[in-house]
């Protein structure tokens, strides 16, 4: 899709930043020019057939060679993750901004802005198996491994700020209930089914996730454009020991943007590892994801400032009330080289934490730090995964932790404890906070009980803060996926009670789900009615107006303008937008002039879900020949349908739009003059100025990512 070609180089990034890189390299094994051998080295004459007694006789246990290939073979497979099985991955740095946040962190990869910190981040759907797909509604995971100087960070977050439970005693439930059901093992990859909502109507600190979960965050475009959080509170600690809680935010450079529900159902089947071909290729052609961090601080002496707890992890806190301070950029520039060493090795862990950041007592976040370790020494068979390229830090490591599966240290000397004399008392422990990490001192005091805090009980505020912040094409296509999804729910008392939370939430949410259900929701009054809004929440009011990496398709057929396509091509490009050429069949198109246009695809290898816009250029024939082929008319009919810009580039265009059913604004004709309306373009223009003028208008509908107002409910696609 994109050219690897214009790749720059990868880890030219300055201090620290290539240290993981150089670290990788030692361990990266090439077979280029290198002769088959065993795993002892031996090398092999023959790898094709077994040893056997005769030709036709039976296979002799003697061939090492057979015996180890198969052996090995059969061990290839490791336990995928309980969750977030299905991911994607890639390398690259961090670099603070400037040093502000030294007043509250003494963790310098975050307030050194000479400092380069190598990383890695792996991107993940939760509920779906290794082999799932990629577009399917859930949350996705967003964890960060930074390789810093005081050893590994490791930043485990999601792209929603809140999350299902309160208490990490309940997430194996919790999974269990949205997982395929355990008897059929289905659905896949899904919520939409009777455990999951079971889940939800009983529990209804759920709620507020669930918005978001029926929300357009649950189907990015792209890694890319989707945001990440820390989801918990965290603490910074600064260099006199003194503490302020923190929230992280991930904020993607390229804006944070959805596609709809109908698309990413498509290309389940289109194209099911869409977000991970988008990230690889995006890093191949050298256009670098970038997010900022943002952090929103508050000082302890605010602890119970706010109508919530912020040790509740279904809890935001809103922008308005907290800005999100700017720290630093993330940039992905790396893939990595080997998907099972690299992406399904690497263990991250909340743990895994450096001096000058800390854990709170939020309970969800407690459990977390037991979680992962753990789950990592079944997945990864051991404790030594820790020595494995990908999770090993780029500083030293010296303990007297010993053997185990896997151990591939050699450690010399005598002594393995502390204290010792004979080790000379190697390794030293302790130093300089800073350079050492030691927990944040917190007076904790409490009798022992098993009871959830009077403070975390409001579950319905921020869920109704959230659909109040909805713009009304957010609420619309909120309604839509609890239609869906408890439409799905077979279970009669279930959708019931789904239905009575939802009320609790907001009235006309609950009503108008109900009305898809072909119900009436149960009158009760909404658990809270404060009105407020979090403007920040709605994606329209995030980043808008670049369009650079966005997928165009060029739909053309025998009879096209060459001049006119290459020229479109061009302008597009210089604005870092993907052009590609489709056409009925692959190879080339023959002009208006009789010369060869190239083709990029043929039409039916893909389809308008894996593109964000489409144009279809003139002249007659061409726009006739379109206009002849379903295929071709049902690829712009769907991509009006998305909400996608569409463009007429030329004669004939006007028709050909006007036969796939794209209304130019309220008229259903497109008019011939260049104007846009509803996010369709159209022109009986040709020529270099025109496709100038054409190209610039184009963009700035394709940098709004989709014509949310334009009307298709009555779109046949
Ligand atoms: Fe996780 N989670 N989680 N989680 N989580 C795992 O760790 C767990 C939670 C998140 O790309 C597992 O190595 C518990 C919140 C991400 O490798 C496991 C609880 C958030 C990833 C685990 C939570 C996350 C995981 C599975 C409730 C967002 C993928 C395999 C107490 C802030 C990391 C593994 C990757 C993975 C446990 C809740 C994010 C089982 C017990 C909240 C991004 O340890």
């Amino acid at each position: 899709m994109l050219n690897p070609e214009s790749r720059p180089e990868a880890n030219t990034a300055g201090t620290g930043a290539g240290a993981k890189d150089e670290q990788l390299e030692h361990r990266r094994v090439r077979s280029d020019g290198a002769h088959l051998t065993t795993e002892q080295g031996v090398r092999v004459d023959h790898t094709d057939d077994s040893l056997s007694a005769g030709e036709r006789g039976p296979t002799l246990l003697e061939d090492f060679h057979a015996r180890e290939k198969i052996t090995h073979f059969d061990h290839e497979r490791i336990p995928e993750r309980v969750v977030h099985a299905r991911g994607a991955g890639a390398y690259g740095y961090f670099q603070p901004y400037d040093d502000w946040l030294a007043e509250y962190t003494v963790a310098s990869f975050l307030t050194d802005p000479a400092v380069r910190t190598p990383t890695f981040t792996r991107f993940s759907t939760v509920a779906g198996s290794r082999g799932s797909a990629d577009t399917v509604r859930d949350v996705r995971g967003f964890a960060t491994k930074f390789y810093t100087d005081h050893g590994n960070y490791d930043l485990v977050g999601n792209n929603m700020p809140v999350f299902f439970i309160q208490d990490g005693i309940k997430f194996p439930d919790f999974v269990h209930a949205v997982k395929p059901e355990p008897d059929r093992e289905i659905p896949q990859a899904q919520s939409a089914h009777d455990t999951f909502w079971d889940f939800v109507s009983l529990q209804p600190e759920t709620l507020h996730m669930v918005m978001w979960l029926m929300s357009d965050r649950a189907l990015p475009r792209s890694y890319r454009m989707m945001q990440g959080f820390g989801v918990h509170t965290f603490r910074l600690v600064n260099a006199s020991g003194q503490g302020t809680f923190v929230k992280f935010h991930w904020t993607p450079m390229l804006g944070t943007h959805s596609m709809v529900w109908d698309e990413a159902q498509k290309i389940q089947g289109k194209d099911p590892d869409f977000n991970r071909r988008d990230l690889w290729d995006a890093i191949a052609a050298g256009a670098f994801p970038e997010y900022e961090l943002g952090v929103q601080l508050v000082p302890e002496s605010d602890e119970f400032a706010f109508d919530f707890d912020l040790l509740d992890p279904t809890k935001i806190i809103p922008e308005e009330d907290v800005p999100v301070r700017p720290v630093g950029r993330l940039t992905l520039n790396r893939n990595p080289d080997n998907f099972f060493a690299e992406t399904e090795q690497v263990a991250f862990h909340t743990a895994n934490m450096v001096p000058g950041i800390d854990f709170t007592n939020d309970p969800l976040l407690q459990a977390r730090n037991f979680s992962y370790l753990d789950t990592q020494l079944i997945r990864l068979g051991g404790p030594n995964f820790t020595h494995l390229p990908v999770n090993r830090p780029v500083v030293e490591v010296t303990n007297n932790q010993r053997d185990g599966f896997g151990q591939s240290r050699v450690h010399v000397g005598r002594s393995s404890y502390e204290k010792n004399s004979v080790g000379s008392g190697c390794p030293v422990v302790g130093g300089e906070f800073g350079d050492v990490f030691a927990h944040y001192q917190e007076k904790v005091e409490g009798s022992v009980v098993r009871r959830r805090a009077e403070s975390f009980r409001d579950h319905y505020s921020q869920a109704a803060l959230f659909w109040n912040s909805m713009s009304d094409v957010e609420r619309t296509h909120i309604v839509a996926a609890f239609r869906f999804e408890v439409g799905k729910v077979e279970d009669a008392g279930i959708r019931t009670r789904v239905l009575a939370e939802l009320t609790r939430v907001d009235g006309e949410l609950a009503e108008r789900v109900a009305h898809g259900l072909g119900r009436s929701a149960t009158p009760a009054a909404p658990a809270s009615e404060h009105g407020k809004a979090s403007p920040a929440l709605s994606q329209l009011n995030t980043t808008f107006g670049t369009c650079a990496t966005r997928v165009v398709a060029v739909l053309m057929a025998d009879g096209v303008g060459a001049a006119d396509v290459h020229q479109l091509r061009d302008e597009l490009t210089q604005r870092d937008v993907i052009v590609e050429f489709l056409a009925p069949v692959d190879g080339a198109v023959r002009s208006d002039q009789g010369e060869q246009v190239a083709v990029d695809r043929a039409v039916n290898t893909v389809a308008s879900v894996l593109y964000d816009a489409v144009i279809v250029p003139g002249g007659d024939a061409c726009a006739a020949a379109l206009s002849g082929d379903g295929y071709c008319v049902h690829f712009v009919t769907e991509a009006y349908k998305h909400h996608k810009p569409v463009g007429g580039f030329g004669t004939g265009t006007a028709e050909l739009l006007q036969r796939c059913g794209v209304r130019y604004g309220s008229r259903p004709e497109a008019p011939t003059t260049m104007a846009v309306d509803d996010g369709v373009l159209a022109t009986d223009r040709t020529g270099e100025q025109a496709a100038v003028e054409f190209v610039e208008q184009f963009a700035a509908q394709l940098a709004r990512h989709r014509i949310w107002e334009r009307r298709t409910d009555a779109v046949p696609a």
